[in-house]
């Protein structure tokens, strides 16, 4: 049976939040849409939420169960919602990634996206999906409007701002100025097991994750059970969620869970600390909670390690059906290429590619393009493997770094004045 559910998308910026359990389902009750000033770190600015909240409401559903989601955009920016990790069998319409399975929604418009949940169990998210306009109901918390610094960055070839703080519930912790009485707290009871689902909703972060005192058992990974393993830390990147088991067997007290990221690359990242507190029922606020141990932020070894454990769970009952038949070998490479950019500050822009192919955001949506046949949107001539071999792992990296472009009609500042509403 087809449920439905409103979701009301409003304010400045967007933010969105969700996780997908097997428990029952709760229809969300359309709230009166309003603008929302939130303040973090000292500093207040408007944000987009849905159905009024930051972080988003959580959906519950069954394993079988169809949704239909009635999103409408009140927002002044143009934006869909992706429901990401649902896996959306032959039902692309549903995906939402703006300019690839749909248009984006225009403000005062709707959509509704009708899911299937099927063969899936877990803990996966919704959220904005367009440009970095994702940022808003994420994990981590720029002071500034993150739209307007991240076109800055793009004009000037420079990388995006690191974020201000990471979150945790939209919460950065007491660690952070002005952040005493925004600090989440769990309160759970002594010699219970406690499910915990965790998301990386940072935007491009890989984050270590542990609690202070107390051994997490890993159950399932982006709604896939996996074979438990008991870790003091996770490794989780950005958009993935994982599961995890805690008994609460300690001292009763106050502990701080705390997130930061991973990188062992030279790139600046936001490296501070976000927290909450697992707090025993009964232990009074003025207690002062013990910090966890993390990795070094460059700990390369943890991370191989880490996820050398990760195995499916691969029973009878779920069985890791992998296909083992090979009609076709592809091998792409993903990076990071430099451009040539006259206008920018180093004369040089960064730029993501496969395959040293820079994708280019395209006019109409990619699915739609390829439903009624439109000529001149796509091409579909990528490469198998890249055009030209190069050393795709070391470092310095010393070859030609400029990419190809995916999309001949277009220029990428067209493509984002497009997404900003200033191009039509
Ligand atoms: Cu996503």
């Amino acid at each position: 049976m087809a449920r439905r559910v409103s979701c009301s998308i409003v304010s400045v910026l967007i933010l969105a939040f969700f996780f997908v359990g097997c428990l029952s389902f709760l229809t969300a009750e359309e709230v009166p849409l309003r603008f929302k000033n939130a303040s973090r770190l000292c500093n207040a600015k408007p944000i987009v939420t849905i159905n009024g909240m930051f972080p988003g409401p959580t959906i519950y559903v069954r394993e079988g169960d169809q949704l239909q989601i009635n999103v409408t955009n009140y927002a002044q920016y143009n934006m869909s919602i992706h429901w990401h990790g649902l896996k959306q069998f032959r039902n692309g319409w549903a995906d939402g990634p703006a300019y690839i399975t749909q248009c984006p929604i225009q403000t005062g418009h709707n959509y509704v996206y009708d899911i299937n949940v099927k063969g899936q169990r877990g803990t996966l998210w919704w959220h904005a999906h367009i440009l970095w306009l994702r940022a808003t109901v994420y994990g981590e918390w720029w002071n500034k409007d993150i739209e307007t610094s991240v076109n800055q960055a793009n004009k000037l070839g420079l990388p995006p701002p690191m974020s201000d703080a990471h979150t945790i519930n939209g919460k950065p912790g007491p660690l952070f100025p002005c952040s005493e009485k925004h600090t989440y707290a769990q309160e759970v009871l002594p010699g219970k097991t406690y499910l915990l689902r965790i998301v990386n909703a940072a935007l491009n972060d890989d984050l270590f994750f542990a609690i202070a005192g107390h051994n997490m058992t890993v159950v399932e990974i982006d709604a896939v059970y996996t074979k438990p393993f008991t870790t003091q830390v996770l490794q989780i990147a950005p958009g993935q969620t994982t599961n995890v088991l805690v008994q609460m067997d300690r001292t009763p007290g106050r502990y701080f869970m705390a997130a930061r990221p991973f990188m062992d690359a030279p790139v600046p990242v936001d490296n501070k600390t976000a927290t909450e507190i697992l707090q025993y029922k009964g232990i009074p606020d003025i207690i002062i909670p013990i910090l966890p141990q993390l990795p070094a932020p460059n700990d390369t070894s943890f991370a191989l390690n880490y996820n050398q454990k990760l195995r499916s769970l691969n029973t009878r009952q779920f069985p890791a059906n992998v296909p083992t038949k090979i009609d076709r070998n592809l091998f792409v490479t993903i990076g990071l290429g430099v451009n040539s950019c006259p206008s920018c500050q180093n004369g040089t822009q960064f730029t993501a590619s496969l395959n040293n192919i820079t994708f280019v955001m395209p006019r109409i949506g990619l699915l739609q393009a390829h439903y009624f046949n439109t000529k001149g949107v796509f091409e579909t001539d990528f490469p198998d493997k890249p055009i030209k071999a190069f050393d795709y792992t070391n470092a310095p990296l010393t070859a030609n770094l400029a990419t190809q472009n995916g999309n001949d009609n277009d220029t990428e500042q067209n493509a984002n004045a497009r997404m900003q509403g200033i191009a039509k």
